[in-house]
């Protein structure tokens, strides 16, 4: 494999970071940007002290007081504006997406275009943020609802959707009459960079106030220290179960809202109808796209007995047609894992999936890079039984293959992890793919047919259950998570009558 050279990825990451309108100040900050593609060095970046946090959050406060005035549909115009910027500007974010997160340019590209989409979305929103009149059991009383701005939202994102999961969250916050503060991780800084300059100019051509967004980088101190701010009133946070379990108490601990994506351990459901050719188009994305590195991405195979042994051959003769490498490379389509500690645990995992009596079809092994950079080819693991390993979500491309001889079963099997964001049928029988979206099919809050695990579009509601953590973002009516609902109640009448006939006379 032919790695480019560390320099060159430099230049490419500056000059993209130039034509975004970042600032470029060499700071020699602690917090070091890397490229998986190489494991090298892009540039250092200034990391946020907890004093500048403070004053972030500050800065964001004062502006909600202005911008929960503005009327929405006027709100809506920052993020018109934005949807524009990251149009014109969706190379260069992607190039920054592909040197940071190792995305090969078209799922780059793809990232930022749900930016765009949310934003489209989001304008429409900002007239449509509706709450209902109900009839009141009062004569002369109107009763109804309001939506209101709620405050600042912190935002913290992981390394794999460096740039869309913070645009679900902003561009929705902003229309809502929220402020954001976004910590990003700390392996994506330059992108989060960029964004944070495209929103700025999205900001100044529209007149909005500057500080209804600002940007803190560092560790976990400083994503720390927005969790515990009480004024801070939402914190909505993706990333590991590990990460959520810290977050989450500290937020309620304050009475906090929290809104949460966590991991996912999302499993397709191969039924003895399946159009084969579809599944296994379907499976290859979800499992071996993104390097197996979305929370969407597909973990397990639960497929009939009858048709496992097909299916497996032929996931594994594409899986050999599958370009892994530089992802800046003609034809391929899996580039890199995150780091060296992504490749242990894969490589943990796998050796894990062995012990439990699994056998590896194909994949796991390292293939090429270099002594910093992980590339890995798909791993197909056929698995005895769904043992301790297969119920924990490990971030690579690892797809485990269950077989099942009763429907109930395979949906057993299927809901018996603790995760549960994103699951898939492949059938074409109704009853079976009706019953896995009925309330006793699949527990996931995403569930598709005839379709992968990965890839949702921004227009539904995206999170999921259980250990995933219980929020929604982006689309349908998830923007209620960013507001304050009102109840109302107007008497319009010269009497005093009161509810449920109480009388007080
Ligand atoms: C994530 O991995 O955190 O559904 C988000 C998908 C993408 C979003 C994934 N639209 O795969």
């Amino acid at each position: 494999m032919n790695l480019p050279a560390p320099e060159e990825l430099c230049r490419r990451a500056e000059e993209a970071l130039i034509r975004c309108g970042a600032e470029i100040t060499d700071a020699g900050g602690p917090l070091v940007a890397r490229t998986p593609i190489t494991g090298t060095e892009l540039r250092t970046v200034t990391a946020s002290s907890t004093d500048d946090v403070d004053r972030a959050i500050t800065a964001a406060h004062d502006a909600f007081l202005e911008w929960r005035t503005v009327p929405a549909p006027q709100r809506g115009a920052v993020v018109r504006r934005l949807g524009q910027l990251l149009t014109e500007h969706k190379t260069d974010l992607a190039e920054l997406v592909t040197l940071e997160a190792g995305k090969i340019p078209s799922e780059a590209q793809g990232e930022v275009q749900e930016m765009i989409d949310i934003c489209e979305f989001a304008v429409g929103l900002s007239r449509q943020l509706y709450g209902r009149t109900m009839a009141s059991e009062r004569p002369g009383h109107r009763l109804m609802e309001t939506w209101h701005p709620l405050g600042v939202v912190g935002v913290i994102s992981a390394f794999n959707f460096p740039v869309a999961v913070w645009s679900w969250n902003t561009a929705v916050a902003l229309v809502c009459g929220d402020t954001v503060v976004w910590k990003p991780s700390d392996r994506t800084p330059l992108t989060a960079i960029a964004c944070d300059a495209l929103l700025a100019r999205a900001a100044r051509d529209v007149g909005a106030p500057a500080g209804i967004h600002a940007l803190v980088q560092g560790a976990g101190d400083v994503g720390e220290r927005l969790v515990d701010d009480a004024r801070v009133a939402l914190v909505s946070a993706t990333g590991s179960v590990r990460m959520g379990r810290a977050v989450g108490p500290r937020v309620a601990a304050r009475f906090g809202k929290c809104l949460l994506e966590l991991g996912g351990n999302n499993a397709a459901v191969v039924a003895p109808s399946a159009d084969l050719d579809l599944a296994v188009r379907g499976i290859v994305f979800s499992a071996a796209g993104t390097a197996g590195q979305r929370c969407t991405s597909l973990r397990r195979l639960i497929v009939h007995s009858s048709v496992a042994d097909e299916l497996v051959q032929r996931i594994s003769s594409a899986y050999g047609q599958l370009k892994v490498g530089n992802p800046f490379d003609d034809g391929v389509l899996v580039g890199p894992l995150v780091n060296r500690s992504a490749f242990e645990a894969m490589q943990t995992a796998l050796d894990k999936a062995r012990a439990d009596g699994g056998t590896v079809v194909c994949g796991g092994e390292r293939s090429g890079g270099s002594d910093s950079a992980y590339y890995v080819s798909p791993a197909l693991v056929r698995m005895p039984a769904q043992t301790s390993v297969v119920q924990e979500e490990t971030f690579a491309p690892i797809l485990y293959v269950l077989t099942y001889d009763d429907f109930d079963q395979a949906i057993a099997l299927h809901n018996e992890v603790p995760q549960g964001l994103s699951s898939s049928i492949f059938t074409t029988d109704q009853r079976e793919a009706e019953r896995f979206l009925a309330p006793d099919g699949s527990d996931c809050g995403i569930a598709n047919v005839n379709i992968g695990t990965s890839g949702a579009e921004i227009g539904g509601a995206f999170g999921g259950e259980k250990e995933t953590g219980g929020g929604r973002e982006s689309g349908s009516d998830a923007w209620k998570a960013y507001m304050r609902r009102a109840t109302n109640t107007v008497n319009y009448s010269d009497r005093l009558p009161l509810a449920q006939g109480v009388e007080f006379t």
